[in-house]
Formats: C-alpha cells, sequence, structure tokens
C-alpha cells in the first residue's frame, strides 16, 4: 500500500450499547464508498485477534479476569491494530471506526472500582481520532430498546454510569449527535460531518491522542 496524496480521515462513533453505532457504521462506509470515496470499518474490540478472542471470552463470561488487566487487554487490541491503522490512512483511506479508547475509559471507569485517570493512561499515543462522534441515547430510550444479552456490562444501571462518564470526553473534535432520531436521517448527518471532517483534514498530520 503506498502513500497517497492526501490522508484519509479517522472517523470514531462512540456511545452506550444499542444506540445504533454499529448499523451506522456500515451505512456510512457503504455511503462514502458509493461516492467513490475510499473508506472501511473497524470495530473495536476486534474479536478476531488472540487478544480479542480473550477479550470475547471475558466478555460472554467465559473467564474471569481482573479489571485492570482486562482493561489493558482492551488498549493492547487497539495497539495490536495501530500501525494498520495509521498504514490505511496514510495510503488515502478514511476508517469509520465502531469504539474506541473513549469505550475504554467509560466502561472501565463505571466499574468504579479503577480511577478514570488510570483507565487513559495506555491508550495515549494511539492515533488520535479528527472526529468522536458521539451516539446519544435518553435512558428511556435505551430501555425500550434494551433486549440486552448476557455479556457482561449489559444492563441499564451500568450504561448510566457508562452515559455519564462519556460526558467527562466533551471538547472540540467531540461532538454529540441524536441517536433517538430516524435511522436515514442520522446516517445523513454524521456523513455530513464525516465529510467536512475528511476535506478539513486531508493535508493534515495524523494527530496523537492524549487524553
Ligand atoms: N468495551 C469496549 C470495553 O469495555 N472497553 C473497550 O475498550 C471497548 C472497545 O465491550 F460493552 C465494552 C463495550 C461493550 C463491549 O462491545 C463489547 P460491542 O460494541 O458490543 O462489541
Amino acid at each position: 500500500m503506498t502513500k497517497s496524496a492526501v490522508r484519509g480521515a479517522l472517523i470514531v462513533l462512540e456511545g452506550c450499547d444499542r444506540s445504533g453505532k454499529t448499523t451506522q457504521c456500515a451505512k456510512l462506509v457503504e455511503a462514502l464508498n458509493s461516492m467513490k470515496i475510499p473508506a472501511k470499518k473497524i470495530s473495536f474490540p476486534d474479536r478476531s485477534t488472540p487478544i480479542g478472542s480473550l477479550i470475547n471470552d471475558y466478555l460472554s463470561r467465559k473467564i474471569e479476569l481482573p479489571d485492570r488487566s482486562v482493561h489493558l487487554l482492551f488498549s493492547a487490541n487497539r495497539w495490536e491494530l495501530e500501525p494498520e491503522i495509521r498504514k490505511q490512512i496514510e495510503s488515502g483511506v478514511t476508517l469509520i471506526v465502531d469504539r474506541y479508547s473513549y469505550s475504554g475509559v467509560v466502561f472501565t471507569s463505571a466499574k468504579q472500582c479503577v480511577d478514570f485517570k488510570w483507565c487513559c493512561g495506555p491508550e495515549n499515543g494511539l492515533p488520535k481520532p479528527d472526529i468522536v462522534m458521539f451516539l446519544k441515547l435518553s435512558t428511556g430510550e435505551m430501555a425500550k430498546r434494551s433486549g440486552f444479552g448476557d455479556e457482561r456490562y449489559e444492563n441499564i444501571e451500568f450504561q448510566n454510569r457508562v452515559d455519564i462518564n462519556y460526558d467527562k470526553f466533551k471538547n472540540d473534535n467531540f461532538i454529540q449527535v441524536d441517536a433517538a432520531q430516524d435511522v436515514s436521517i442520522l446516517t445523513n448527518t454524521l456523513l455530513e460531518q464525516i465529510l467536512k471532517t475528511i476535506d478539513t483534514v486531508k493535508n493534515q498530520e495524523l494527530d496523537n491522542l492524549v487524553l
């Protein structure tokens, strides 16, 4: 893969469970590709790697791990894809990422026994997203959609703490979008932001994350 004249953008979708991130990521890649803009989707955790497989066993309650240990596995799962992320972006591909470091921090710290600042440490130095779009869902709407399965963290009380933790990340490249709106209207809202971002960052260096 060769370096392209312009780089791709690193776009992250974040939000509580059931906020529609996964559906939107797929629709956004499809929309960008149909406009002849090279784009791919990545999801964290990436359960296909050896580290991801351990995370999957933990989430599906097959194994138990100390909270800090599993936190570092989630982070290591991002670091194992870090060279590939940089390579894709450099070659002009826009990446649409379903969850990133913010999920790592807000979920672990929602366990309340691990310090928020400690959770941020292992994320620093990863590629910094050019924009983070937070799909916001009210507690009432979340309860309506719930249908939670058996995975860890899938309950309203925990998700409420996750939602409150996300507030600590509100800054200029973290924008909040109403996830309760119609699916295709939501896709268009997100797409508009993404197109603007692709254009703004195309000649800029990819930054490193500092949380
Ligand atoms: N999760 C996800 C974390 O706890 N830390 C992380 O770093 C990431 C990326 O894993 F409950 C949690 C969030 C969610 C679970 O995510 C699996 P998906 O999106 O449902 O696969």
